[in-house]
């Protein structure tokens, strides 16, 4: 998880950036077009989430 400015707390904010971004660039791997995802395909995305943790 990102504390982006380090000051050993992750805001929601924090959070939700890190999300971003992620889902970004797994959906970019998955071949996913847009800012959406089929639930399967989400299924797949948590995985990898809890497998990077
Ligand atoms: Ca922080």
């Amino acid at each position: 998880m990102r504390d982006a400015d380090n000051d050993g707390i992750v805001s929601k904010q924090e959070f939700l950036n890190t999300m971003s971004k992620v889902w970004d660039a797994r959906a970019k791997k998955m071949g996913i077009q847009g800012d959406r995802m089929k639930s399967a395909e989400f299924d797949e995305f948590a995985k990898y989430l809890r497998a990077d943790a």
